[in-house]
């Protein structure tokens, strides 16, 4: 075995975007393109010397070849120890919380989330830093300079290693743990909640189907769902993780869940459904004939958390993404907690949730998570909702009509245009940008405009700012509209618009939810000038 430094790079565009480098598979497997990056990030944070990492991804085309790729140029660059999941398979917030407990310097994840998987499909890579996060902006940026200038990698010329038995193996000087991936993140989970009370549930005739998506959360949810809490056999579908996810698209939003959707919303639903995305951090939430929209399940998690044991003791506030709906500052508001709003993107919160500011934060984007790890978590969130379920026992459609009726009802859809080519997205953006000042106290549509701003986030903790983080309208009667473009897709540029409309408690609640953004929909679209600068009005998806 000997160390090798290899001329290689620079690539261009190696920019970590929302949650890391996503590319298409094929980019990451040309020669030397996923180890540029790699060294990269090793040179951004001052070297590997004698430092220790997590490593695992989700399963998907090209994970195993990377993970392989990672502990060798680990090793090479003389970290002392390296924990993996057994079989290369980690979720994201298992990444996360193996990081903190083992109190590595960091982490790599090794997917692109809920992007399809496979050859002809996407890969990614994100660092995690030793708070469980994923590298901040400052990191990011100077990962993004060392890519602009690397031109050799280092890696250890060896055999692959065996990742399929739990245990310690050596890689020259550097140590492999290889570890179970559900373990540590179940005894974590049963410190927070009320496994007894959730199993009696169960035991009392209480159905659930969990959609994994054939992603990396079906052994987790199998583990947890059907295991420790005793849900029957069955409880968890596509619960294999495999390298395309089953030819699908991991994304847990009624468009893409449609096969858990169809089976909640017909006559033989069970009780609750839930389904998480690729690398296990984003879920949905459905009961039987109720979709429960993410920007509110946040605020019901709010509102309810000290129903479980982990949160009892109240919160002490909550953080949510810009485009993410006012639901939950609803809830804070009356309860009195500290309220946040960030840029998109899980980086954002960690200050945030390290400072003691807030325990829980959330995103429109099916994101949810507290201060148990600093990453948004998928089957947390699934059991904070069983929990509050067993203790309540109410149907979710009763807990969402009694939230309305206490906090009003804040209508949310996101609107995605994908693959719009990427000038006609920078016109779209750029000409809205120019008329912002000129817009409040317009009339458009029917709806008076009364604010209009580009979001600039003045982090609290470190005093950074972050600009150009999403364009927002304001419309009287507490309607908003934001306009941002996509920091995740590989393939044209993909504009999402967020649309809200807000009503009080006493108004009607069960309109359908594109009746009540009628009117703030039409306004967006005629003052972006959207049908003549992107060709169309209709988008591809609405969650
Ligand atoms: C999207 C979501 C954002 C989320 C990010 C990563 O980013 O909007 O809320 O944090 O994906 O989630 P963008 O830039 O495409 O809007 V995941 O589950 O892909 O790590
Ligand atoms: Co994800």
């Amino acid at each position: 075995m000997s160390i090798q430094s290899i001329s290689k790079g620079p690539f261009e565009g190696q920019k970590p975007g929302t949650s890391g480098l996503r590319k298409k598979t094929r980019v990451f497997m040309e020669p030397g393109y996923l180890e540029c990056f790699v060294q990269a990030t090793l040179n951004a944070i001052g070297g590997a010397t004698g430092k220790s990492f997590v490593i695992g991804g989700d399963g998907r085309f090209f994970n195993r070849e990377a993970i392989q790729i990672i502990l060798k140029m680990a090793a090479a660059n003389g970290a002392s120890r390296v924990v993996v999941g057994q079989g290369g398979l980690l979720s994201t917030p298992a990444v996360s919380n193996l990081i903190r407990q083992r109190k590595t310097d960091g982490g790599f994840v090794l997917s692109a989330s809920h992007n399809p998987g496979g050859i002809d499909a996407d890969f990614g890579i994100k660092y995690n830093v030793s708070n469980g996060g994923p590298a901040p902006e400052n990191i990011t940026q100077s990962m993004f300079e060392q890519t602009q200038v690397i031109s050799e990698y280092r890696i250890m010329d060896a055999p692959d290693i065996d990742l399929s038995n739990i245990g310690t193996t050596p890689l020259g000087d550097m140590q492999i743990d290889i570890v179970d991936p559900v373990v540590d993140y179940l005894a974590l989970m049963e410190t927070l909640f009320d496994f007894a009370k959730i199993r009696a549930l169960f035991t009392g005739g209480f159905t659930m189907r969990f959609d994994a998506m054939h992603a990396v959360t079906g052994p987790y949810a199998t583990a947890i769902l059907e295991g420790a809490l005793g849900a029957p056999k069955g409880t968890v579908i596509h619960a294999i993780p495999s390298e395309d996810f089953g030819g699908g698209h991991p994304d847990p939003n009624p468009v893409w869940a449609n096969i858990l959707m169809d089976e909640m919303m017909s006559g033989t639903a069970p009780d609750f459904g839930a389904a998480s995305d690729g690398d296990g951090d984003r879920n949905m939430i459905v009961g039987r004939a109720a979709y429960v929209t993410p920007s509110d399940s946040l605020a019901v998690l709010v509102a309810n958390a000290h129903l479980a044991p982990g949160y009892k003791a109240g919160l002490a506030g909550v953080a949510r993404s810009m485009p993410t709906s006012g639901a939950s500052d609803k809830v804070a508001e009356r309860l009195g907690l500290n309220c946040f709003e960030t840029p998109t993107g899980w980086k954002f919160f960690g200050n945030l949730l390290d400072a003691g500011k807030v325990t829980l934060c959330g995103e429109e984007s099916a994101g949810t998570g507290s201060d148990h790890v600093r990453e948004k978590d998928g089957l947390w969130a699934v059991l904070l909702w069983l929990n509050i379920l067993a203790e309540r026992r109410q149907s979710v459609a009763e807990i969402m009509r009694d939230h309305w009726a206490t906090y009003g009802r804040n209508y949310y859809s996101r609107h995605d245009y994908e693959a719009v080519p990427v000038e006609a997205a920078n016109a779209l953006m750029e000409g809205l940008r120019a008329t912002l000042s000129d817009l409040p106290g317009k009339t458009v549509g029917g709806i008076e405009i009364t604010s209009a701003d580009e979001f600039s986030y003045h982090d609290p903790v470190d005093g950074s700012v972050s600009h150009n983080q999403g364009l927002r309208i304001g419309f009287a009667r507490e309607a908003r509209a934001v306009l941002r473009l996509s920091g995740t897709g590989t393939e044209g540029a993909t504009l999402r618009v967020y649309l809200e409309q807000y009503v009080p408690p006493e108004a009607e609640h069960g309109l359908a939810v594109d009746v009540a953004l009628q009117q703030v929909r039409d306004a967006v679209i005629e003052v972006t000038r959207m049908q003549a600068l992107i060709g169309r009005i209709e988008p591809d998806v609405k969650t």
